[in-house]
């Protein structure tokens, strides 16, 4: 059946990786519903407040069946999403470049996340389909 996917990953914080997203929702969409799409937007446009986006981000966070965020570029607003994702049990999958990024302690010291290092982006895809249960 198809997941719906909650993808995070760094808006204000910075869109160094914004590609990187961008093919990771495209390769996910193929099999599954990813509700942020918008995140791989290479021109973001912000278009609604701060409080519509945090009352519609946290209504996708509750609707969705799990988690999967990029974490290489740090981000207050991902690292928030986790938390509320935590609280409220869903799985929590976080992908970084360990070649690039040291993961805050407070993601690494959380045993309820799986933390996904990897040192190429190859390896990113064989994961997520184990978590979407694509293989
Ligand atoms: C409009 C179109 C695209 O983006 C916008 C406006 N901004 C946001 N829209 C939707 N979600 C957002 C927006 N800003 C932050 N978020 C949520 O926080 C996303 O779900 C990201 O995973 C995360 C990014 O947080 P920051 O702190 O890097 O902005």
């Amino acid at each position: 059946m198809n997941k719906k996917i909650y993808f995070a990953g760094s808006i204000r914080g910075g869109r160094i990786d914004a590609e990187l997203y961008n093919r990771l929702i495209t390769y996910m969409q193929k099999t599954d519903i990813v509700l942020t799409e918008h995140i791989g937007h290479l021109n973001l446009k912000e278009s609604r407040n701060d409080v519509e986006i945090y009352e519609q981000d946290t209504a996708w966070l509750r609707e969705s069946d799990v988690l999967i965020a990029e974490c290489t570029c740090p981000s207050l607003g991902v690292g928030y999403e986790l938390a509320y994702a935590e609280a409220i049990g869903k799985p929590c999958h976080v992908f970084y470049d360990k070649t690039k990024a040291n993961l805050s302690a407070m993601l690494t010291g959380d045993k309820y996340f799986k933390i996904h290092p990897y040192s190429s982006e190859d390896e990113i895809y064989a994961v997520v389909d184990e978590i979407l249960g694509n293989r």
